[in-house]
């Protein structure tokens, strides 16, 4: 269209579309804009809130501009680039990020100072986009901030549910869950692409036709219909001009199919039709490390995937390539089996729509995807009814079986005979009715597949992959230990500190690059030093004490030594030996002389974190925990010496108050059980030690900051099942200590012990499958160990200084760089500034 338009006009949008200027009187003038404007409001009825909106709407605006930027240019390039499907991404909140990443933050603060606001009341206005459960939709949300800030080209892509994760709130010290509407006050941080919309089938049948050529072709004709409209999140990177998108679907009824309702005289069932429509993107599961199976779900997944599907191949169609070269334009990686219905998809469209050869489509999809898993637990393992699946995707289905022939074809002929390796590997498994299993489909469609630590990375090899690893060979089988972004988990999290590194190593540079931060590691003799850093810990330990205040109402000292446990309440993460071992020492303290006392070092035992709803057990833990801290929080025996509280909605926003305030922190799964964690390496990389088992990234974590600087107890993941066969069968008894705990529960200590009678039998001999009895006298000595290491102060604040200075590994970038190099072979694309659109 441009080539047509005369100079004059070219030149008119040239010199209209320059980007904004950065000055606080152009920053300030774009904030009073929006809110004479765009909000309706004027300078005597403004609040705290209303001063969020226009500042996010400034910020917008020029996130906007990077977007546009970065997108248009990438069009034109036309690198490579990878999709990361997702279907959940835990943002946070976006705008003190999109400030720091865009190296706004110190103009902007200068700027609503001088209009009456102050910063931090502004930042604290905004409501977190919490589109996820917890480490997997975290990590999504850290590897879009390195990929964008490491300018690679990349897109994310999952949906937009209108209620996000629940809020728990406590009521009796019982969990109760509360919807999370958190688009009532409109999002400025997405854009609604309301052109974009992409018409989505469900149901129905398939066709069977013989081509011109006499080839059988199949086509799917749907009976039901929905449309997927798209929103863009903008994405910035840190220190360049990229910024990213993630592209989140909401569903919408189709206009068609109402109409023949309508036309057929049925208004009511398509105005529910249309209701019907709109509930697919209406709500996150609530589901962490465990599996749904709900329809819905299904019907989420689909949608999902295959709108994000049609938008790649719409785009990789515009560069007019063969499909064989798609690979090599498109890379998908698959966020846990989630989104594995993407491989059955494209499958699909090159053979039905595109009319590829069945093994020239295979060949294309089986190139173009990764997959990567995130737990072993097998209640978390995907599967999908057939029946159910035929209902709704009958056209899939049959490629799915047809996916499955073939693979099993090949494996026979490599093991002749051998049924029980072909019952092994099936993508079906033969039960009543017949399960289709998606981490097999997801194995089969991908070129590389990976665990997110060494030792989950091992363990998937020996256990759920073992068959396809004898099959495949170990080269299709890698690790990429997960990473967190310092940008949102030390920057913007604890600034203090932030200042202090940056100072000390003479540049930020560190934040694009952590392994500088070893250069801390020279600064453990300075004494001066030691003594700055140790004030940070105190002044974030002040401003954890007061969220405590506020949110639980107990008074709890910064000079106690702060213990951390948050994250998602399940049994596999052990909270419930946590509350137990707390107990023991409530007890151990209360048999003390005055004397004993005054050696005891205090302790604020910190708990926070979301059961699913159905989880009972799990709310159980939640119930106990509260129990226990309204008996020893008043109990005057005890006073400072130890205080417990359960901090309730633990989200983003409350992690990053909470990781920079931890002296210790609890990362205590069952050997075996937890793939990685990431709260492990944001507490750490805030100088906050660790106590835990040799699970996940804590054993990489030990690596690096040496044995001097963690502490590691229980059983080690090889031994796991050699414990449980002998409770079970050798009826080895419960632990002493334990014993002693167990009872004065039941005895009524905290409330009525009834009550507890379900959590307690999950600890009966032979029953005990987490293994709490088997690592608690373990557990009680490192527990000791920490409190007399924390009596030496000197001695922890170096401690406190390795754990930072030795974290460089686990930066997200590091993470992304190893998956943009090995699995998806993507290149960095740098955004020229051009100072116009
Ligand atoms: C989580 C794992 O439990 C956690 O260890 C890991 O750090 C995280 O993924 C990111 O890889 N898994 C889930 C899940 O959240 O639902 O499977």
């Amino acid at each position: 269209e441009k080539a047509k338009w005369p100079k004059e006009t070219v030149d008119l949008w040239a010199k209209l579309s320059k980007k904004e200027a950065n000055d606080i009187e152009a920053i300030q003038k774009s904030i009073v804009h929006h809110v004479t404007t765009t909000l309706a409001r004027a300078a005597y009825n403004m609040d705290n809130f209303s001063a969020y909106q226009a500042v996010a709407l400034s910020t917008r605006d020029r996130l906007i501009s990077r977007w546009n930027e970065t997108q248009g240019q990438l069009s034109k390039v036309d690198p490579k680039r990878v999709y990361y499907l997702s279907l959940e991404f835990l943002l946070g909140r976006s705008m003190d990020n999109a400030l720091l990443n865009m190296g706004l933050k110190d103009t902007y603060d200068k700027s609503i100072k001088k209009l009456g606001f102050n910063m931090e009341d502004v930042i604290g206005s905004e409501v977190d986009a919490a589109l996820g459960n917890g480490g997997l939709g975290r990590l999504a949300a850290c590897y879009m901030d390195s990929l964008a800030t490491l300018d690679y080209p990349a897109w994310g892509y999952g949906l937009r549910y209108n209620y996000g994760i629940f809020q728990q709130r406590i009521v009796d010290g019982y969990q109760t869950e509360f919807p999370d509407y958190w688009l009532n006050f409109d999002n400025p941080w997405e854009l609604p692409r309301l052109d974009i919309s992409i018409q989505i089938g469900f149901g129905g049948h398939v066709q069977t036709i013989q081509d011109e050529y006499g080839v059988t072709r199949h086509s799917w004709v749907p009976n039901q219909s929905v449309q997927a409209i798209a929103y863009d999140v903008p994405i910035p990177g840190y220190d360049t001009e990229n910024c990213n998108n993630i592209r989140l679907w909401r569903s919408k009824p189709t206009r068609v199919f109402d109409l023949t309702s309508f036309n057929e005289g049925n208004y009511e069932k398509s105005v529910e039709d249309a209701t019907n429509a709109e509930k697919i993107t209406s709500v996150l599961y609530p589901n962490d490390n465990t599996m749904a199976g709900k329809e819905l779900r299904l019907k989420q997944q689909y949608f999902w995937t295959a709108a994000s599907l049609h938008d790649i191949v719409r785009r990789f169609k515009k560069s007019m390539r063969e499909w064989s070269d798609f690979p090599n334009q498109v890379a998908i990686q698959l966020n846990d089996t989630h989104p594995t219905l993407a491989i059955v998809e494209l499958q699909r469209l090159l053979v039905d729509e595109e009319m590829l050869s069945w093994d020239d489509a295979w060949e294309i999809v089986t190139k173009t995807f990764a997959f990567t898993n995130h737990t072993v637990l097998p209640e978390a393992m995907e599967k999908w009814s057939v029946p159910m699946f035929e209902y709704l995707l009958p056209r899939h289905l049959q490629i799915i079986f047809d996916i499955n022939l073939f693979f099993l074809q090949k494996v026979e002929l490599k093991s002749p005979n051998d049924r029980g390796l072909l019952n092994r590997l099936s993508i079906i498994e033969e039960a009543q009715p017949q399960q289709i299993r998606m981490a097999h489909l997801a194995v089969v469609g991908s070129h590389k597949v990976n665990g997110v630590a060494a030792l989950h990375s091992n363990l998937i090899k020996t256990t759920i992959f073992k068959d396809f690893v004898d099959y495949y060979g170990e080269e299709k089988f890698i690790n990429k230990t997960n990473g967190v972004t310092p940008r949102r988990w030390l920057h913007q999290s604890n600034p203090q500190l932030s200042k202090l590194i940056t100072e000390t190593l003479g540049s930020d540079k560190w934040l694009k690059d952590l392994s500088l931060l070893k250069g801390l590691a020279a600064k453990t003799g300075d004494a001066a030093f030691r003594k700055k850093w140790m004030a940070i810990k105190r002044a974030n330990k002040v401003r954890l004490a007061e969220l405590i205040k506020e949110r639980c109402d107990v008074e709890v000292s910064p000079d106690a030594l702060f213990d951390v446990q948050v994250k998602r309440i399940h049994e596999y993460k052990r909270q419930f030996m946590n509350i137990l071992s707390v107990i023991h020492r409530y007890r151990t303290i209360k048999s003390m002389t005055a004397a004993q006392k005054a050696s005891v070092q205090p302790r604020v035992v910190i708990f926070g974190g979301k059961a699913a709803p159905g989880y009972y057990i799990a709310k159980l833990v939640i119930k106990l925990i509260n129990s226990v801290a309204a008996v020893v929080n008043q109990d005057p025996a005890v006073g400072d010496l130890l205080k417990v509280v359960f901090v309730p909605d633990y989200n983003v926003s409350v992690a990053e108050i909470i990781c920079p305030a931890s002296d210790i922190s609890q990362h205590i799964s069952t050997a075996g059980t937890e793939a990685s964690g990431t709260s492990n390496m944001k507490f750490v990389l805030n100088g906050g030690l660790i106590i835990g088992t040799l699970d996940g990234a804590n054993v990489e974590i030990l690596e690096e900051v040496g044995e001097d600087n963690i502490f590691i107890f229980g059983c080690m993941a090889h031994e796991v099942e050699d414990l449980r066969h002998a409770q079970r069968y050798r009826g080895v008894p419960m632990d002493p200590a334990l014993q002693g705990v167990i009872s004065a529960i039941e005895k009524g200590t905290f409330e009525d012990p009834k009550i507890f009678q379900p959590l307690i039998s999950t600890l009966t001999v032979g029953k005990d499958f987490y293994l709490i009895s088997a690592d608690f006298a373990s557990y009680i000595a490192a527990n000791q160990q920490v409190d007399a290491a924390y009596k030496k102060q000197e001695e922890w604040s170096k401690k406190s200084i390795l754990c930072t200075a030795h974290m460089g590994k686990f930066s997200s970038d590091r993470s992304v760089k190893e998956y943009a190099e090995e699995i998806w072979n993507i290149k960095p694309y740098s955004v020229k500034d051009e100072g116009y659109l």
